[in-house]
């Protein structure tokens, strides 16, 4: 390592004084105009960790849900998931180190981590739509290049599109090819044979309204389109010609507004559909005839593939253990249904992509989803290789439903001071501040069907407070009484929450 040039690059992305982060849910996310020593130093991190796995690494420059004033770095680790805990606190580490330790602190991690620095490394970047991120990702290019790592710069990508690339280069071009054609063709081949087989009638189906939240889901789109016309018909909305990014719109307004975003014009059971802004959660809605608003979230995604996916294994005669993960966030009868009606086991974790994912990993086949719209299904090698064996092999309709779970497989993805509250039972329950688990708990009980938790956000300075009851007026009532009793036991700051 050149010490040398490290600390004098280092002085070119110097750090903000007194500022402290965390490489929290989702990695580093705060205003843009403080980020740019994170990006450096996270370029010199994403070198220490490919020299070490000897793989190539990813750094996607975003803050996805964020307003666009924000920004934010993730790292993927090789075969697309998220970065391991342990490097995540060395990002924390080398992220709050002040200049005169940057360089003790780099060659800390490459001994603990036995990082061999004679080794190549290799890492590709890609940055979403927000104004700020070209410049910041300039940032991780120099922290590469300073210790001699090699790189690819994708330029605008979408965070999915990322961990594509990251996995098809660490597997030889197994998964795919690591280009955004190779991506395009393989997600659309898989999609519309899918179509092509599923039993779906009428021309409806095949028509969708996007809204692309203002982002890069919107650049990407355009560009797919094409490939997808066979099967589907997309409209986009909220392309980012004039709204402000994820302002009013996209994915999270949905969801948490329970209404439709601005800019799209919806009538009666039109399919619609929302990215948020970098393009890594989607969730669907459409106007029932009465003109209500049907919302289908992550849970109800997770609930229809894991019941398609059911119903095709019992097709092929296989018992194949399905999965499915989710986080507090997930409607309690969502949760009940899985249990249930399907039979299918469910498993809560802690929010956080990251945590669903390996916990899926452990079924041959894991469904997990965020009830906001973040959310995969994961197929074990050998499941995947058996049922393309049995694709060949099995007669007619067996062979037809191993054929559908063949292009599934394709189609899917596969690569993962508020502080004074603290959680635990799968950040179901508040351990602190005292009394405040409590005061939940009595809340709560005034309700029927109700269940409530508070946690602190990883990714906004904000508490976030979830409440669910028998009706929306009971629902609105829970979280409002919930919230103010956060504010009460936890100080909160500012104005005390009204009612909605
Ligand atoms: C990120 C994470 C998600 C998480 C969300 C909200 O999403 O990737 O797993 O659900 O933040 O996290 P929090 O409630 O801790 O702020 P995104 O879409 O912003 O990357």
């Amino acid at each position: 390592m050149d010490l040398a040039a490290v600390t004098e690059h280092s002085a070119l992305h110097a750090k903000p004084a007194g500022l402290t982060l965390q490489y929290g849910t989702a990695g580093f996310r705060t205003k843009a105009e403080h980020l740019d020593h994170v990006m450096f130093r996270m370029g010199l991190l994403a070198v220490l960790r490919s020299k070490q796995t000897q793989s190539t690494i990813g750094v996607m420059v975003t803050a996805s849900h964020n307003p666009e004033e924000d920004n934010g770095v993730k790292l993927v680790d090789p075969l697309g998931e998220m970065l391991a805990p342990a490097w995540e606190e060395h990002a924390t580490c080398l992220a709050n180190a002040e200049e005169q330790d940057v360089t003790r602190v780099l060659v800390d991690i490459s001994e603990k981590e036995a990082v061999n620095l004679q080794q190549e490394a290799f890492v590709v970047i890609g940055r979403d739509t927000r104004p700020s991120s070209e410049k910041l990702s300039q940032s991780v290019i120099d922290g590469v290049t300073v210790l001699g790592g090699h790189f690819h710069d994708y330029g605008l990508l979408t965070t999915p599109q990322l961990h594509y690339m990251v996995y098809c280069r660490n597997t030889d071009g197994q998964y795919g090819k690591a280009t955004i054609e190779g991506y395009y063709q393989k997600l659309s081949t898989a999609f519309v044979q899918l179509t092509k087989q599923a039993s779906c009638s009428g021309e409806d189906y095949r028509s969708l309204k996007v809204d692309c939240a203002n982002g890069i889901g919107a650049l990407k789109l355009k560009e797919m389109q094409h490939y997808l016309a066979q099967g589907l018909s997309v409209q986009l909305f909220n392309d980012g010609t004039k709204g402000k990014l994820n302002h009013l719109c996209g994915a999270d307004f949905v969801k948490s507004h329970q209404k439709p975003p601005h800019g799209m014009e919806m009538k009666p059971d039109e399919r619609c559909c929302s990215f948020d802004g970098d393009a890594d959660r989607i969730v669907y809605y459409y106007l029932g005839a009465e003109g209500h608003f049907h919302l289908i979230d992550g849970d109800k995604i997770a609930t229809l593939i894991s019941t398609f996916l059911k119903e095709l294994l019992l097709e092929i005669g296989e018992n194949l253990n399905i999965g499915v993960v989710q986080t507090a966030y997930a409607n309690g009868s969502s949760t009940r249904y899985l249990e249930e009606v399907m039979k299918v086991p469910v498993y809560c974790t802690k929010t956080g992509v990251k945590h669903l994912h390996h916990k899926a990993q452990e079924f041959d086949i894991g469904v997990y989803f965020e009830a906001n719209g973040h959310g995969t299904a994961l197929f074990k090698k050998a499941v995947e290789m058996k049922i393309k064996q049995l694709a060949k092999e099995l007669d007619n309709k067996k062979q037809k439903a191993a054929k559908m779970l063949e292009n599934i497989i394709d189609l899917f993805n596969q690569v993962a001071d508020r502080r004074v509250i603290s959680t635990t039972d799968a950040e179901r329950r508040a351990v602190t501040p005292p009394g405040l688990q409590e005061a939940i708990d009595a809340l709560v009980k005034k309700y029927k069907l109700s269940r409530a938790f508070v946690r602190p956000s990883g990714t906004e300075d904000v508490v976030r407070v979830y409440a669910e009851a028998d009706s929306q007026a009971n629902a609105d009532s829970l979280a409002q009484e919930v919230s103010l009793a956060v504010f009460k036991l936890a100080g909160g700051i500012g104005e005390e929450p009204q009612p909605r």
